[in-house]
């Protein structure tokens, strides 16, 4: 059975980004670990603390923060890690003139951990713009995905997968217990062009903006969708990627921008989707095109099949 080894083989820039996704896994392995265990351990619940979001951090997206940053830290290649969970730019000191930034949402969709519902860790890697020999900034990360050098996620739900691009289409790896390796299980995943499901927090469609509650229910009766929503993007994500359909969080009457983040949320998933044959827009452009102003940005999303995303967005 493939391995995450099959990344180093994947176009131009698998192997570079071979060790850093290896990071990635073993942070995933840990992260798993840490929210099976939560409950005896006493850390599920408020940390107590705002993130710069000013939402309310869990113990738990604290805890994931440390254990994402550290195995970072130890691939070597990591410069600094731009992270949902801190204000600004991590630079890792050890490594200031390595190559590559990070850029993670170490616990996305933590309001499902109260309920033992998924949740995940998206991330994308960018190559730095300052030289080598200077400090990492923060202006290193507002790149747009169209830079974007490998993106993906890892779902923690009742098996712990790793989804990843490294520019070469997408592929699901699941963590094999019994030999301790995320292997291949899902190899060159392909959106389906038809069918699957629309995925939206419908609760706030009196608020949306630009029509957008009569254009879902045009879109979701000629496409013939169903409906799922589980409030986690990573647990939406996957199911939109697997079993097609569009999942969107459009901008409302009180978040003009939408509630994702572009550089945590928007530009890694919008990567996977347009990867995988799908289509990742903001309502006014292609997601991969926006050009990030600050690190926190947010921004509406339309992600799924072409049809879909489309009858959106047209
Ligand atoms: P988080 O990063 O603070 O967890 O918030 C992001 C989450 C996404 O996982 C999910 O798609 C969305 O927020 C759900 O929002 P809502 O509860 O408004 O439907
Ligand atoms: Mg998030």
């Amino acid at each position: 059975m493939e391995t995450l080894n099959r990344i180093a083989g994947q176009g131009a820039n698998g192997a570079t980004m071979m060790p850093i996704i290896q990071g990635v896994g073993r942070a995933a392995i840990e992260i798993a670990a840490v929210l099976r265990g939560a409950v005896f351990r006493g850390v599920l619940g408020a940390q107590g603390t705002e993130n710069v979001q000013g939402e309310q951090q869990q113990k738990l997206d604290v805890l994931s923060d440390e254990i994402f940053l550290d195995e970072m830290r130890s691939t070597g290649h990591v410069c600094a890690v731009g992270s949902e969970e801190q204000e600004d730019l991590l630079v890792i000191d050890e490594y200031t003139s390595a190559d590559w930034l990070v850029l993670v949402d170490p616990l996305d969709g933590s309001s499902n951990l109260d309920i033992c519902g998924p949740v995940g860790t998206i991330f994308s890697i960018v190559k730095r713009k300052t030289a080598n020999s200077e400090r990492p900034i923060e202006s290193d990360t507002l790149q747009a995905g169209v830079d974007v050098v490998a993106a993906g996620y890892v779902l923690y739900g009742p098996s712990l997968m790793l989804v990843c691009s490294v520019g070469e289409g997408v592929d699901g790896f699941t963590y094999n217990p019994s030999n301790a390796r995320f292997e291949l299980s899902h190899p060159d995943i392909r959106i389906p062009q038809s069918g699957g499901y629309y995925s939206v927090n419908e609760s706030n469609s009196a608020q949306w903006l630009h029509g957008m509650a009569d254009r879902l229910v045009s879109v979701r009766h000629t496409q013939k969708l169903g409906m799922r929503y589980v409030g986690a993007m990573v647990a939406d994500i996957h199911r939109t990627l697997l079993k097609g359909g569009v999942f969107l969080y459009p901008a409302d009457s009180k978040n003009e921008t939408g509630k994702l983040r572009l550089l945590y949320e928007a530009i890694p998933m919008g990567y996977l989707l347009e990867q995988a044959g799908g289509k990742a827009h903001t309502g006014d452009m292609p997601v991969l095109d926006v050009v990030p102003e600050a690190l926190h940005q947010r921004v509406p999303v339309y992600l799924g099949s072409v049809a879909a995303v489309e009858g959106l967005i047209s």
